[in-house]
């Protein structure tokens, strides 16, 4: 009967377990929703695609150039520049601090867009 009597607390003990196992693991997913991400910019159709990019500290930008010409991924602020990217040729950028940073293409003057980083 004893024996027996020991069960249900086993039991107890493996559900105590798999809930804690549950939690854990619940704690290490959240962890990975703030690892760092790479946001990709297409150059493409003489505009960056997306324009604007919502990124935190941490993160990278990764500009891409699908397009049939040169382009540039430049700080409006002149703070960063890619150069001249050749069509397929890819330059990123680490995401150091927060803020807005605007940037173009130095070759055509409508390509705009917008990185906010907090
Ligand atoms: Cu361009």
């Amino acid at each position: 009967m004893r024996f027996f009597a020991n069960v249900p607390k086993r039991r107890k003990a493996m559900q105590f377990m798999t809930a804690a196992g549950i939690i854990i693991l619940a704690a290490a997913c959240s962890a990975e929703a703030d690892m760092p991400e790479t946001h990709i910019v297409e150059m493409h159709g003489l505009t960056f695609v997306p324009a604007t990019v919502e990124a935190k500290v941490g993160d990278t930008v990764l500009w891409i150039n699908t397009d049939v010409m040169p382009h540039t991924a430049t700080a409006a602020d002149g703070a960063w520049d890619s150069g001249m990217m050749e069509v397929d040729d890819e330059w990123s950028l680490l995401i150091e601090e927060a803020g807005e940073m605007n940037f173009i293409c130095t070759y055509h003057p409508g390509m705009e867009g917008v990185i906010t980083a907090e």
